[in-house]
């Protein structure tokens, strides 16, 4: 007879309790690490339950506000309704959801945005304090004890290892076929005893299954059946497509000329639409093969696996809609060799990614004429999301591509600028940018050649001209002529959209 891994170990059944229960165990002040990278394997009920109970102290003048670690950003059930109870003292390392958004913009909730790869080390390290408790979902038990990954790995080993309580969300809804999946790597010493990582392969398998877990530890566990919460890809539009037709063009060039392999260089691909549309455009592609080492696997990569087209894909999280995470979970076993769920400090690391030769394709919010990208902060200071892992990938791919459509706003802004309000991608990592205008390879170039080119072969032509006019000027009237600026006129254009709404 099988057993069941949904079944709670009996050593621990004392510990099942409801989502208030276990959510009491939460005091003000705590430090927190929930599972969780994206919309997938986050902890659904006991946030839920911890944001009732503080509005309850709130609505009795209490104070009651927790630090929120997870791997990335999360559900609505998590982010959404803790930043709508006021309860997010802290959050770190990365944010989608909007109400969390506006609380982080309107200053009232403190935003450590940083690169995916440095959370677990800096939580070893020592840098970012103590961890009261960990909130983890699990797919199931081993017979021996260890748990059984759910739809993200993200941080879940560290904060399992240094949470001083952890409450563990069991939940049905995940598929029993994600036993094995996983691979869980435990040697990441600290300098001085860290020692290489031995994958060379995406396909190399160089940990465990499952997490252990010192079961002294747990202080409750909560049966859950709710599904994740990944918001549907929209269909690709005419941009998206173009931008994906610009890009598939590029990289058969490449592969033409002998600078990528046929099969390419593992993939490493963003969320979102554009992003989504250009792994759709790799299935009528002629590359074969493929393999992806990437934070998150989307639809498109179930797509491009189904197609034969990947071979397989290493990420530390599904980022499914909910129709694809149906289909998944309905066949899973289909993809059970297909598919490596990695911690983030692996699935990102820069020594792999480098290593690998990843080709880095992500998302930007500006792009100046000399190639620094801002992917995080809108006019300079509304931040948008964070820098997720798009640093980890771009400093260190083989090939590191943004793009973007060439407007956001319905025209009333421009993705390429002056000078770009944010920087988070300096020029020396970003090498190619594409928008539905065109594509400029920056590989080798000048400053003002980039310029250049970027304005010629991406801006839209509704901004073309003004972007002309102010780099043929600067050229004449600035301090320095290897990245030519006029700095009293390089961010009027953000100060207009800022006073007029629009940057025309
Ligand atoms: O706003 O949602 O209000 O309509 O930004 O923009 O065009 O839908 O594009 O979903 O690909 O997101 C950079 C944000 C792009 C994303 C960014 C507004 C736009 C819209 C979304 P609305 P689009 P995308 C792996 C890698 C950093 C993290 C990363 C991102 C919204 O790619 O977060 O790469 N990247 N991680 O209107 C004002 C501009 C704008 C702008 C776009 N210039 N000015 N608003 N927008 N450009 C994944 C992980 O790390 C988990």
């Amino acid at each position: 007879m099988t057993r069941s891994s949904r079944i709670v170990p009996a050593s621990l059944k004392s510990k099942i309790m409801s989502a208030e229960d276990a959510a009491s165990l939460i005091h003000n002040g705590a430090v927190v690490g929930m599972s969780g990278f994206t919309g997938s394997g986050y902890p659904k009920e006991v946030p839920l339950a911890l944001a009732a109970q503080i509005e309850q102290q709130h609505a009795q003048g209490e104070p009651f506000r927790v630090k929120i670690w997870s791997g990335a950003s999360t559900g609505p059930e998590l982010d959404g309704a803790l930043a709508k109870a006021d309860g997010i003292d802290f959050r770190l390392p990365y944010n989608s959801d909007p109400i969390a958004r506006k609380k982080i913009n309107a200053g009232e909730m403190n935003y450590f945005d940083m690169h995916l790869s440095q959370v677990a080390p800096l939580a070893w390290q020592g840098f970012l304090g103590h961890l009261d408790t960990a909130v983890i979902e699990i797919s199931g038990f081993t017979p021996e004890g260890n748990l059984i990954p759910s739809s993200s790995v993200g941080n879940n080993k560290t904060w399992l290892d240094q949470a001083d309580k952890i409450i563990l969300e069991v939940n049905r809804w995940q598929s029993e076929a994600l036993d094995g999946m996983h691979d869980i790597y435990y040697g990441t010493d600290l300098p001085p005893n860290r020692v290489p990582i031995p994958l060379v392969k995406p396909d190399d398998r160089i940990g465990q299954a499952h997490f252990k877990v010192d079961p002294s530890k747990i202080v409750a566990i909560v049966e859950t059946d709710t599904p994740d919460r990944n918001a549907p890809f929209a269909e690709p539009d005419d941009t998206a497509e173009a931008i994906a037709g610009h890009l598939l063009e590029f990289l058969k060039h490449e592969v033409k000329v002998g600078r990528l392999p046929a099969s390419m260089l593992p993939l490493q691909s963003g969320v979102g639409n554009v992003t989504n549309a250009v792994l759709s455009g790799l299935l009528d592609s002629p590359f074969e093969n493929m393999t992806a080492f990437t934070e998150v696997i989307q639809d498109g990569m179930l797509d491009l696996l189904d197609a034969g087209k990947l071979r397989m894909a290493s990420a530390t999280a599904f980022s499914l809609s909910p129709d694809a995470a149906h289909k998944f979970n309905a066949d899973a076993q289909r993809y059970r060799d297909k598919l490596i769920l990695r911690p983030q400090e692996i699935s990102n690391h820069p020594e792999l990614i480098r290593r690998l030769g990843c080709v880095a394709m992500n998302g930007l919010i500006e792009a100046d004429i000399f190639g620094n990208v801002n992917s995080t902060h809108v006019m300079g200071s509304r931040i948008q999301n964070g820098i997720g892992g798009s640093g980890d990938f771009a400093r260190n791919a083989y090939l590191s591509i943004f793009m973007t459509p060439s407007t956001a706003k319905n025209g009333k802004i421009s993705a390429i600028v002056p000078m770009a309000s944010h920087v988070d991608h300096i020029s020396q990592d970003v090498q190619v940018i594409v928008t539905e205008q065109g594509l400029a390879d920056l590989r080798g170039l000048a400053p003002k050649q980039k310029a250049a080119l970027i304005i010629e072969k991406c801006s839209h032509p509704d901004y073309r001209d003004a972007l002309h006019d102010y780099f043929a000027r600067a050229q004449h009237s600035s301090f320095g002529q290897h990245a030519p600026n006029i700095l009293s006129e390089a961010l009027s254009w953000h100060q207009r959209y800022v006073e007029t709404g629009s940057m025309a």
